[in-house]
């Protein structure tokens, strides 16, 4: 059921412990933590702690999480000095939800991408 742990969920496995990762920010509802194939300098995932299966179904269902999924990709830019608002090629940040296979979604538990620390083209491949 949305918003319940599921056995078979990486990313619900992170949040209880069971797989380990690189936590750089957590608070009551979210986790962030860098990706393991990162496609950046900063490349980090910031997703819900309850389970949904993606930002669509987040939004959908719990609004007041998406706000904090959002808030908190912002924050980890702040932590990693990649939230330049004004600056060339290196600086600014990507916040990017993947969403079904065709899109590139491998993980279906939600799921922001924080990418920064090198130009990044438009569109996007
Ligand atoms: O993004 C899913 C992302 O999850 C992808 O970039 C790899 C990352 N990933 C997969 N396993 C792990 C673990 N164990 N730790 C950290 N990051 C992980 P998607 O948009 O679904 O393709």
């Amino acid at each position: 059921m949305a918003g319940e742990p599921q056995a078979d969920c990486l990313f619900c496995k992170i949040v209880a412990g069971e797989v380990p990762a690189t936590v750089v920010r957590d608070t009551e509802t979210t986790l962030a933590f860098r990706d393991i194939n990162p496609q950046a300098p900063t490349h980090v995932l910031v997703i819900p702690k309850a389970h949904y299966a993606d930002a669509a179904a987040l939004a959908a269902a719990a609004p007041q999480i998406t706000a904090d999924v959002l808030r908190e990709a912002g924050e980890v830019a702040a932590q990693e000095k990649i939230a330049v608002a004004e600056g060339g090629p290196g600086t600014g940040y990507r916040v990017v939800f993947n969403t079904g296979t065709g899109a590139g979604q491998t993980v279906f538990h939600a799921h922001a991408h924080v990418l920064g620390g090198r130009g990044l083209n438009w569109p996007p491949g």
